[in-house]
């Protein structure tokens, strides 16, 4: 992880302005809940969760999603400053919703997993390297403020 080529960064970029981040986001946190059923702990305030087609068709997942990816998407202008641009949520997530970090590296790999669901041939090796760069940077971030 750590530093991102102009490559990479272009990658990233471009890929992602195709991305509908509504869908995508919703798909990517409702996998989430289905694949790692311990992480709909976080979420019990979110409704039926009850099954796959519960989770996937909730709402407040869908919501979630969205807000979770637009955050992820927004950090993509800042790749070389990516502790600074989650200290806030990392300490967030923490102190206030005691999410344990190894669920940032889970929704990164589901994310990548949608993406490669989604873009099929266009998501070759080279994109997926750049991309699991990005996901694995954005986990380690997101726990920098843990203690
Ligand atoms: Mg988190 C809230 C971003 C992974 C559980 N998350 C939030 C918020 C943002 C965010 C922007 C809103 C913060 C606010 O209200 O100020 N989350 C975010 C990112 C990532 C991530 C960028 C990973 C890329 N979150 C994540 C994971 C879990 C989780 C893996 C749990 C499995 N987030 C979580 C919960 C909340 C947030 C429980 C509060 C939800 C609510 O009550 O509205």
């Amino acid at each position: 992880m750590g530093h991102f080529t102009e490559e990479d960064k272009a990658t990233i970029t471009s890929l992602w302005g195709k991305v509908n981040v509504e869908d995508a986001g919703g798909e990517t946190l409702g996998r989430l809940l289905v694949v790692y059923p311990w992480t709909q702990r976080f979420f019990d305030s979110f409704g039926n969760l009850s099954s796959a087609s519960a989770i996937m068709g909730n709402p407040k997942v869908k919501a979630h999603g969205k807000k979770v990816l637009t955050s992820l998407g927004g950090a993509i202008k800042h790749l070389d400053d990516l502790k600074g641009t989650f200290a806030q949520l990392s300490e967030l997530h923490c102190d206030k919703l005691h999410v344990d970090p190894e669920n940032f590296r889970l929704l990164g790999n589901v994310l990548v997993t949608v993406l490669a669901i989604h873009f099929g041939k266009e998501f070759t090796p080279e994109v997926q390297a750049s991309w699991q760069k990005m996901v694995t940077a954005v986990a380690s971030a997101l726990s920098s403020r843990y203690h």
